[in-house]
């Protein structure tokens, strides 16, 4: 399964390396209030009074911990809204973020929708956790560099009750194959997840081999429910060579667009993931999958970080905050479609945000229907 991953984020690196284009400047379009599922999207004041700050989750008191994982477990507790002969494996609303977020694989990865579509999916998620769980707390990012020298060393993944869980159990199967002539040594677990908030979870959605994104298809029967528990595979090789400072401050400061999406997936025949497809590699289990990594709770925290890059990205050189990188809205331009421009409407995100919402809407953190910061900028 794993060998082509790499290639894919790789190959399409490339492509998306060949253009590189100015997006135009466009202006923000008004929408009416009511369009949108959840409140104070047009009328929502952004200010310094109203701002909310996301935070390192090392960094939060333990006890700030647990209450986000409790709101995340919450959520594992509310029914699903999907339709349940379409969508076995949507067993919780948690689930249905992730049976959504395999439909819309092929539109939001490795093509130029990737950065602003998960940007929203993050904020739907943290949304939902706040109006469905009474979440009142920060919505939390893993620093994955600061954590690269040893990631079970840190409270994120130390296995108490204050953490995301720990390792897998150790179950060596081996390196991960990841190229012809690449491959990367196994890491400290490889089994399930039985330690901290999200012990024995399972995690229905089977994996799904990454060759589907060269057919843009899905299996037939990839939403069926299956009895899988949630594994990783910690690995501080993986993270000291993939996801270090100097290769996220690197990613602070791309020039273009191009090279901060190559700097987060990565190129084909080289040895470098990229710390987008590293940080993934670094936890494995299902992390692995470019499809089905949603189902681990970590999965956010992760994607939060990526997202700091980027509004770190944008806050260094302003002058390119709404540059895109030239490639299309499919990955690997499979299907083929248009290149995607400030006026592109995103794919949408499922029940979640069903109006259409154009790219422009979602290039700042602090309007549109966003209105948060970090608690630092990466310089
Ligand atoms: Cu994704």
């Amino acid at each position: 399964m794993l060998p082509s991953f790499l290639s894919f984020l790789a190959a399409t690196a490339l492509a998306s390396c060949s253009v590189v284009s100015a997006a135009p400047q466009g202006g923000r379009h008004s929408r009416s209030a009511d369009a949108y599922p959840w409140s104070g999207w047009e009328s929502q004041q952004c200010n310094s009074e109203t701002i909310r700050t996301r935070v390192d989750f090392n960094n939060m008191a333990p006890a700030d911990r647990k209450a986000y994982t409790d709101a995340v477990k919450c959520l594992m507790g509310k029914p699903s809204q999907l339709d349940p002969e379409q969508y076995p494996a949507a067993i919780n609303r948690y689930m249905d973020y992730a049976v959504i977020h395999v439909n819309r694989t092929q539109h939001v990865h490795l093509d130029a929708f990737f950065l602003t579509w998960h940007r929203y999916f993050l904020w739907l998620y943290e949304t939902d956790l706040q109006q469905s769980c009474g979440y009142t707390g920060a919505f939390p990012y893993w620093d994955f560099a600061a954590t690269a020298s040893d990631p079970h060393a840190f409270p994120i993944f130390d296995g108490s009750e204050y953490s995301m869980s720990g390792d897998g159990l150790y179950d060596n199967t081996g390196p991960t194959q990841l190229g012809a002539n690449f491959s990367i040594p196994h890491g400290t677990g490889g089994g399930c997840v039985t330690t901290g908030p999200f012990a024995n979870l399972i995690a229905p959605i089977k994996f799904i081999d990454p060759s589907q994104l060269t057919t843009g298809t899905l299996p037939a029967d990839a939403f069926a429910y299956n009895e899988i528990c949630l594994q990783r595979d910690l690995n501080a090789y993986v993270s000291q060579t993939y996801t270090n400072q100097a290769q996220l401050v690197a990613a602070a400061h791309a020039d273009n667009a191009s090279q901060f999406e190559y700097l987060l997936n990565g190129v084909i025949g080289s040895s470098s993931l990229g710390i987008h497809s590293g940080a993934h590699f670094s936890v494995g289990g299902q992390m692995n999958s470019i499809h089905v990594s949603a189902q681990d709770p970590i999965w956010y925290p992760l994607h939060t970080m990526i997202d700091k890059v980027y509004t770190s990205w944008q806050a260094n050189y302003p002058d390119r905050a709404s540059q895109l990188d030239g490639s299309t809205g499919t990955a690997l331009n499979t299907p083929p479609s248009d290149v995607v421009t400030l006026d592109s409407v995103e794919p949408d995100w499922g029940y979640f945000q069903l109006t259409p919402i154009q790219v422009q809407e979602l290039i700042s953190t602090t309007a549109g229907p966003f209105c948060y910061q970090y608690d630092n900028v990466i310089s």
